[in-house]
């Protein structure tokens, strides 16, 4: 099986609840991926040979989710030339707060594309992924373009009444 372009990576199964909003826009998409739970703190081990081996590996790009003290897509930034793109998780305690500043606020020399906050960061992050990878890749530009005009054609262009 070749290894699929992005890899979907989450802090743990709770987050995946809102990362398969991510797996959903990827399959209407059709595109391949792989989802994978990497703590950054309960399996540093698994983060660092991850982050090491990527790129070879064959990942193109690497979504990551974490919430609260949300360390994993910045530390597998720091292992990986591939974009990282994060999704701070929605808390119960601070509401995702805590995982956007988390995510956010890297030092200068290695950036995370953070999304927003919850499920609309996660449709959000597989669509810069496919935005990434439509840089190389014709047929994922063309569904990309397909996807964005059939969104724009399903907006009304006058409010009714409910
Ligand atoms: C983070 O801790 C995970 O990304 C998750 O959002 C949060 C809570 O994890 P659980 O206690 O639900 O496993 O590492």
């Amino acid at each position: 099986m070749p290894t699929p372009p992005v890899a979907l990576v989450m802090g743990s199964q709770s987050d995946w609840s809102t990362l398969k909003r991510s797996a959903d826009i990827l399959k209407e998409l059709g595109i391949a991926y792989q989802s994978k739970i990497i703590s950054a703190h309960r399996t540093p081990d698994r983060l660092w040979n991850f982050g090491t081996s990527a790129e070879t590996q064959g990942f193109k790009v690497i979504i990551a989710g974490a919430g609260g003290a949300a360390h994993l897509p910045g530390m597998l930034a720091s292992k990986t030339r591939l974009p990282i793109i994060g999704v701070p998780i929605q808390t119960q305690t601070l509401s995702g707060i805590d995982s956007l500043y988390s995510i956010v606020q890297m030092p200068r020399g290695y950036p995370v594309a953070t999304m927003a906050i919850g499920e609309t960061g996660a449709v959000n992050a597989a669509l810069m992924a496919a935005s990434i990878l439509a840089t190389f890749d014709t047929t994922v530009a063309e569904t990309l373009s397909a996807w964005r005009t059939e969104l724009s054609n399903s907006i009304p262009e006058h409010p009714i009444d409910s």
